[in-house]
């Protein structure tokens, strides 16, 4: 793909910085819920989505974005908010529902939203498809030189806004691109007994829309289809869908017992962890060593310790302002 060492290692550190991320969120989350499981205890209180496994999905689509190019996503956001950009302390302020957050506390996990970066997300699923494609037409009537994304999981792309919003972006002509992220569940349900066709890529062809199934545990693969598909977009030539083949490392939330999953198949995804992917390539390739690797880690630990540390020691919202920042 000709891609340089700089945006090579770009990939490699946005992944890093999510699971690093991820999974000190997910260990931070258990503080005071355990041994019965108390939901509402703890600093972060209330559920939990964690985006461990995908990264390469997020990384590999963002890494072709503009800061002003709208997303929206899910309740399983941090990865996509992260590749967009974001400050790790506002965002983990955020999550522990701290004045200091992107939304002083009041969003939480499943709300991240940021102006400055065009994102938002939600925890209604799907509800994020009709919003991007509603940017892609005020991007479209202003003859801006933006695109906007969507990423839904496959559980999302069976509820009617998808099948409404891939018809109107494609008689509209709209800048927008939709990511499938097939994690092959939603919650327990196996896409086998929720969906009729094998691969949600074959749903662009309902609606002349260009759609193709990427390995969405390759970055580059998913940088490459995001790229023509982006590029596609802005060039005028309406939207495009991706679906990404990918898996979570962790359960659908924190405190999933996960009884669906067959014996072995999680180890056997993990065979396959996005970053020593990209890692081993880059090592084979000698842009990049063991020791650089390690020090990339030690680097993605301590931001998002300092974000920790930032999100713990803020306040509150003050409880006057409660009803502040809300839409009434
Ligand atoms: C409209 C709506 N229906 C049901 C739910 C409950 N729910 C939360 S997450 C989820 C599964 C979503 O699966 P998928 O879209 O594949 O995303 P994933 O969790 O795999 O990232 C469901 C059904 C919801 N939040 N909103």
């Amino acid at each position: 793909m000709g891609l340089s060492k700089e945006t090579l290692l770009n990939l490699y550190d946005t992944m890093v910085k999510i699971r690093t991320f991820e999974e000190r969120v997910g260990e931070m989350y258990y503080e005071g819920k355990l041994p019965a499981f108390d939901i509402a205890a703890g600093p972060i209180p209330g559920e939990m989505h964690l985006y461990s496994g995908q990264e390469a999905v997020a990384t590999g689509v963002c890494a072709n974005l503009q800061p002003d190019d709208p997303v929206t996503s899910t309740h399983r956001a941090h990865g996509h908010l992260i590749a967009k950009g974001e400050d790790l302390k506002k965002m983990m302020a955020e999550i522990f529902g701290k004045e200091t957050g992107l939304s002083h506390g009041k969003g939480g996990h499943m709300h991240l939203f940021d102006p400055n970066l065009h994102f938002g997300c939600g925890g209604i699923v799907g509800g994020g498809i009709p919003q991007a494609v509603g940017a892609a037409l005020a991007i479209k009537k202003r003859g801006e030189d933006r695109v906007a994304v969507s990423f839904f999981g496959d559980g999302a792309a069976n509820i009617g806004a998808f099948h409404e919003s891939l018809n109107l972006a494609s008689i509209w002509r709209l800048p927008v691109v939709f990511v499938v992220e097939d994690n092959l569940y939603a919650i327990s349900v196996p896409k086998s007994a929720s969906t009729a066709v094998r691969s949600n890529a074959e749903r662009g062809a309902a609606y002349g829309i260009p759609a193709v199934q990427v390995d969405g545990q390759d970055v580059l693969a998913v940088y490459e289809a995001a790229k023509e598909a982006i590029d596609r977009a802005r060039r005028g030539e309406g939207p495009s869908l991706i679906e990404a083949v990918c898996y979570r490392f962790r359960g659908h939330f924190e405190g999933d017992p996960e009884l669906y999953l067959a014996k072995g198949e999680k180890d056997k995804w993990k065979e396959r962890d996005p970053i020593n992917i990209l890692g081993s390539q880059l090592k084979a390739q000698g842009l990049l060593t063991d020791a650089e690797a390690e020090a990339i880690q030690a680097k993605m630990t301590d931001l998002v310790a300092e974000a920790e540390a930032f999100a713990r020691e803020s306040p509150y919202p003050a409880p006057e302002e409660a009803l502040e920042h809300l839409f009434a």
